[in-house]
């Protein structure tokens, strides 16, 4: 029989000290720095785990976490490490299900000073003047998979979590002021339709197929939302340039009892922006996660996005109805020129979440959630949601408790009688949680109206039982009308492609043609325009009474009369190692001076004017021609030629094309795509002398709107701020438009 062998000399107890050994050189963390490489005073520990050690879950400190116990070190593996269960046993239950819909979405918090305007239609505590409430914000798409691209053609969801003293308040909206169903019951359909087809599952975050055409056609009250979906709405240049709607009808509550109905909305003071489709499309692929990027790096950077919240106010009579317009339907909005929207509040987002599971992830929205004040209607959609969102949590995270997790939690005081559950977290003090009792000396007491209670408006409620809606639902066009009649022609223009693609990526004719009836209906030229693109013949309306429409310019996203801030910009600086790097420098001093960040793209990386690569010396180059593409930036100052760089080598990058065949002279030939893209997408460029003839490799008139040859740096800022303040050069192309 074989002896034991003894424990290997080389086993080495674990250390009791309270320090940990140092990192090893390669294992220093790194400086936090923002998108551009500045450093942003943010503590290195953000990145850290919180202690020194490394423990099991129960806090056991651990000696070994890379070899699994094993008998000898060839093996077999022993059941009695527990710590390689624990570990591989939570991994295996890492993933919670994602949400069915607004599953990809991006957070951030913040905190929301009221004006105290709302203080005479409102009894909420989070309205009175100077008042600071912190915030979480959630953006999301609502059809694809945590996983998908975040610049799809989507409505997004805008979702406020206020932390008030009275309790959480949840404005769970979207960043379009109309829905596409009237009654929550249709919910699961539209959903259905729009989510991957159930044999393929394709196409993933996309309603350019059959499916949703089939249903939105077949179901005329989602057209209004429909034609918002196919403008630049659904295709939002940045998170923070998205206005947000409340959509449904709400009733406030003031502390005579006075009530009034209102609708929320959010302005973004950065304006209403979007992207054109091709650059939508393209950023996809080159970068599927822009928007959370932009939305972090803009917060890291110190440009924190803000808006105002603010209602349109009106009268809560017994019909619920405002000229004539049914304030229950969540299809129809109201003109902001008939009913202006009065401000209460700043909201700005001032830090990114620490940790995307923990907080982006678990949170959870509840539009019911809300505090004495603040009521809901009877409007169908909302109904529903009522009962929808808590029951979606009991899967989505695992039970009842999650109101305890901490981004969930209020900042108030809470004193529930709900017990017990998974993942129970409080110690609840207490021997009889009901109500009435006396073991508990009667507590905890009921609240009244000046304690703050919620009560719910006593609204009175009569009707027979029945499956219908109010005829004032059945008018599914006027408004969708309004909406193409308000936008400016290059909008318009952007809508009709916007049908033209989707229809066209359909398979079914018959769907096609079902969906032109309704766009005749809206409006023949509409109409005609996509039928044409799609190689159909015009049909009649589906739909020959829809009232004439007076439009509503507030709905317009592109206002010439108006300029934006444009601090959080991105400016690329081109410019190769033989360019006037003082101007450069000059140009990257201007760009942040205003509020923008600058990026200097070049041939290579490192440093330009600093060809031995010594630390240091020359102008930092953030992008090269191989990592970057045309929508990483909002405009363009070309210092310099860029000649074909070392990377541009035609075995191996197509979109290089071949340099060796042109004269040493010539431009990048990424560089000229780079151009010709900024060109099409409406984007300010401008020009140094040394920089004009690579415009005009480029193909690109100088005199062309939105393009600047400038003397020096400064001047070539200026001129790029000044473009930037009106989003892109809309006026570039000559716009159709649809005069109505
Ligand atoms: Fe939602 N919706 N919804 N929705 N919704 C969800 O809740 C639902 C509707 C909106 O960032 C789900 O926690 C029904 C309108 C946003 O976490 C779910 C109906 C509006 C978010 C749900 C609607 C919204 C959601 C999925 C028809 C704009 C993301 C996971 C009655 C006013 C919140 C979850 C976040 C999320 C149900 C209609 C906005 C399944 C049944 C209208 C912004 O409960």
């Amino acid at each position: 029989m074989t002896a034991r062998t003894p424990s290997p000399p080389e086993f080495e107890p674990p250390t009791t000290s309270t320090q940990p050994p140092p990192p090893k050189p390669d294992q220093q963390a790194p400086e936090v720095v923002s998108a551009t490489g500045s450093p942003t005073g943010a503590p290195a520990t953000v990145r850290a785990q919180s202690g020194a050690f490394l423990t099991t879950s129960t806090g056991t400190r651990l000696h070994d976490t890379d070899h699994s116990l094993k008998a000898g070190p060839r093996g077999p593996t022993l059941l009695q490490d527990h710590h390689l269960r624990e570990k591989i046993t939570h991994f295996d239950h890492e993933r919670i299900p994602e949400r069915v819909v607004h599953a990809r979405g991006a957070g951030a918090h913040g905190v929301f000073r009221s004006y105290g305007t709302g203080a005479g239609i409102s009894c909420a505590g989070f309205l009175a003047a100077d008042v600071e409430t912190p915030v979480f914000v959630r953006f999301s798409t609502v059809a694809g998979s945590r996983g998908s691209a975040d610049t799809v053609r989507d409505t997004r969801g805008f979702a406020v979590k206020f932390y008030t003293d009275e309790g959480n308040v949840d404005l769970v909206g979207n960043n379009m002021p109309v829905f596409f169903i009237q009654d929550g019951i249709k919910f699961p359909d539209i959903v259905h339709s729009v989510k991957p087809s159930p044999d393929r599952e394709i196409p993933q975050a996309q309603s350019a197929h059959d499916a949703f055409w089939d249903f939105v056609s077949l179901h005329t009250e989602a057209q209004h939302h429909t034609i918002w979906s196919m403008s630049d709405r659904a295709i939002p240049a940045s998170l923070r340039m998205m206005e947000g709607f409340g959509i449904h009808t709400f009733r406030l509550t003031n502390a005579e009892g006075e009530t009034c109905l209102v609708k929320f909305h959010w302005k973004p003071a950065a304006g209403v922006h979007s992207m054109v489709w091709e650059e939508a499309q393209l950023t996809q692929g080159a970068d599927p996660d822009f928007h959370r990027r932009d939305l972090a790096d803009a917060i890291e950077a110190g440009a924190y996005p803000s808006w105002e919240l603010g209602v349109q106010v009106m009268p809560d009579t017994p019909e619920e109805t405002f000229e004539g317009i049914d304030l229950l339907d969540p299809t129809k909005l109201v003109p902001e020129e008939l009913c202006p929207v009065q401000p209460l509040g700043q909201m700005t987002l001032t830090a990114n979440p620490t940790n995307y599971f923990a907080e982006t992830e678990q949170v959870a929205f509840h539009p019911g959630q809300l505090v004495a004040g603040i009521d809901v209607t009877n409007d169908p959609l909302i109904q529903a949601r009522l009962f929808s969102y808590v029951d979606t949590q009991l899967t989505r995270l695992g039970g009842p408790n999650f109101n305890q997790i901490p981004i969930n939690r209020a900042q108030c005081p809470v004193n529930d009688m709900l017990r017990d559950g998974f993942h129970q977290h409080a110690v609840p003090t207490g021997v009889a949680p009901y109500r009435p009792n006396s073991l508990d000396g009667g507590n905890p007491s009921e609240a009244t109206v000046e304690d703050g209670a919620f009560i719910e408006v006593p609204t009175p409620v009569h009707g027979v039982k029945e499956r219908r809606s109010p005829a004032s639902f059945d008018d599914h066009f006027s408004q969708a009308r309004m909406f193409l009649y308000s936008l400016t022609p290059a909008e318009q223009d952007h809508v009709v492609a916007a049908y033209t693609f989707e229809l066209g990526k359909c398979f079914e004719q018959v769907i096609r043609e079902r969906q032109l009836t309704h766009l005749a209906s809206i409006d023949a030229t509409l109409a005609a325009r996509v039928a044409q693109g799609l190689g159909l013949p015009v049909p009649a309306p589906s739909r020959s009474d829809v009232p004439q429409v007076e439009p509503s310019p507030a709905l317009a996203q592109v206002r010439p009369e108006q300029t934006f801030p444009v601090s959080g910009r991105v400016v690329g600086v081109v410019a190769d190692d033989d360019s006037d790097l003082d101007q450069v420098s000059a140009a990257v001093s201007a760009i942040e001076a205003a509020g923008m960040t600058a990026f200097v793209l070049g041939p290579h990386g490192g440093h330009l004017g600093d060809p031995e690569g010594l630390k240091g010396a020359g102008v930092p180059v953030q992008r090269t021609l191989l990592t970057t593409r045309s929508i990483e930036y909002d405009a363009l100052l070309v210092a310099g030629p860029v000649v074909p760089a070392p990377d541009a080598d035609p075995g191996f990058d197509a979109k290089a094309g071949n340099p060796t065949t042109s004269p040493k002279s010539a431009v990048d030939p990424r560089l000229t795509l780079l151009l010709a893209e900024m060109y099409r997408h409406c984007k300010a460029i401008a020009a140094l002398p040394a920089g004009e003839a690579t415009l005009a490799a480029a193909g690109i008139q100088a005199t062309a709107p939105g393009i600047t040859l400038a003397p020096d740096a400064d001047e070539a800022v200026a001129a790029l701020a000044a473009d930037l303040g009106t989003h892109r050069a809309w006026d570039r192309f000559p716009a159709q438009g649809i005069t109505g």
